[in-house]
């Protein structure tokens, strides 16, 4: 009784009850792709390696989408699990062990059930095996009924960890179009995964001698061949006659070299100031094809992907105010993200507030390990 107090009090104090803007449900009834790639981090959007652009589609996307530099990662031990956790159920990961692995049969509110009671076709795509972080035993319990994973592809091209994201995007093409609208359609890529092989033959960019070896000079490559492929996939989508009627949100799981190759990122010299901090950031932006770009720079991380795009798409927030942990941050007066060690960057507001911010770290491991959605 005292947890169930904690966790519904945790709620009603979030709650902002702020008036709607012109945000709110704005895409609504248009087909829904989400994106999440593998260890993208803020730092290569928008910046070049002598001349060369490091992300040119992305970039080119940010013309046309609500691009958020403030946005960091939340995830916890289950890295890229955690960071598909977040987006799709706005709870915080558990606190020890990866909640995929540990409590993969449980009950939550999430992205494919609001769409699906809305009439959409809902799936999930992954380039990788099921078994991979649990991921089709966890995505069933999350609510997609329909999960295809690397059995659903022809394994015509390996790079790194498996299927080539452009194999991967080429062939989930069909599996997209082929649906009835409208559609949401989940899916993560892989390619540019540590340590950041790719073969020669993919590698456009001429990258500096001072990188020789390392893994930032590696990851150069495979981030502009993952960017490379995103633009064909949506280009294709686009010639599909999709685009138009598509919102296309796109965000970083994790830190990638930041994350796994620190130690090696001072011995590069000398130390230029673009790549070399690390600073948690991962992008995240809606694309629509045929919106004006803008900047966001209210600060958010993982937990806010559902609320935020639940907003646009038009989904009534009283569908999930009291499970949605996080904010919606197209109408929140609050500015700022809780790291996963607890720390708070930005401004939660007063000292209550922040504390507040930071225990709901601890409200989702009393949520998950009671599976309580399932029981309220
Ligand atoms: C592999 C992908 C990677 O399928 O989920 O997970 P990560 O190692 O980045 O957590």
């Amino acid at each position: 009784d005292a947890d169930r107090q904690e966790i519904e009090g945790w709620y009603t104090q979030k709650q902002e009850n702020l008036p709607g803007n012109l945000y709110k449900g704005m895409f609504k009834g248009k087909n829904l792709i989400v994106i999440q790639v593998e260890s993208l981090e803020t730092f290569y959007l928008k910046n070049e390696l002598d001349g060369q652009e490091l992300t040119p589609n992305l970039n080119r996307l940010l013309k046309h989408s609500i691009f958020f530099p403030e946005f960091f990662e939340q995830v916890n031990v289950g890295t890229t699990s955690d960071a598909e956790f977040m987006a799709n159920t706005s709870v915080y990961p558990v606190r020890m062990g990866a909640t995929y692995f540990r409590y993969p049969d449980n009950t939550y509110n999430s992205l494919p059930k609001l769409f699906d009671r809305r009439g959409y076709s809902v799936m999930a795509a992954h380039p990788d095996n099921r078994g991979y972080w649990n991921w089709m035993h966890a995505m069933h319990s999350i609510g997609y009924d329909n999960c295809i994973d690397s059995n659903y592809f022809v394994a015509d091209e390996i790079i790194g960890l498996g299927l080539s994201d452009a194999s991967f995007l080429r062939q989930l093409e069909p599996f997209i179009k082929e649906q009835q609208q409208p559609f949401f359609t989940f899916l993560i890529t892989l390619t540019n995964h540590g340590p950041f092989e790719l073969p020669d033959k993919y590698k456009v960019l001429s990258v500096d001698k001072k990188f020789a070896g390392t893994k930032m000079g590696a990851s150069f490559h495979t981030v502009r061949y993952t960017d490379e492929q995103i633009g064909k996939f949506l280009d294709k989508l686009d010639a599909d006659g999709l685009l138009d009627n598509t919102v296309v949100v796109i965000y970083g799981d994790h830190n990638g070299v930041h994350k796994f190759y620190s130690e090696e990122i001072p011995t590069i010299k000398p130390a230029d100031d673009w790549w070399f901090s690390n600073n948690h950031r991962v992008p995240f932006l809606i694309y629509q094809k045929n919106m004006a770009g803008e900047e966001v720079w209210t600060r958010g991380g993982h937990i806010d992907i559902l609320p935020t795009i639940a907003y646009i798409m038009g989904i009534d927030e009283a569908e999930y105010a009291r499970t949605a942990m996080g904010r919606n941050l197209l109408n929140t007066n609050k500015d700022f993200a809780v790291l996963v060690d607890g720390q708070v960057v930005g401004e939660a507001g007063s000292p209550a507030e922040k504390d507040h911010a930071v225990r709901g770290l601890e409200v989702a491991d009393k949520i998950i390990r009671s599976s309580y959605f399932g029981k309220r």
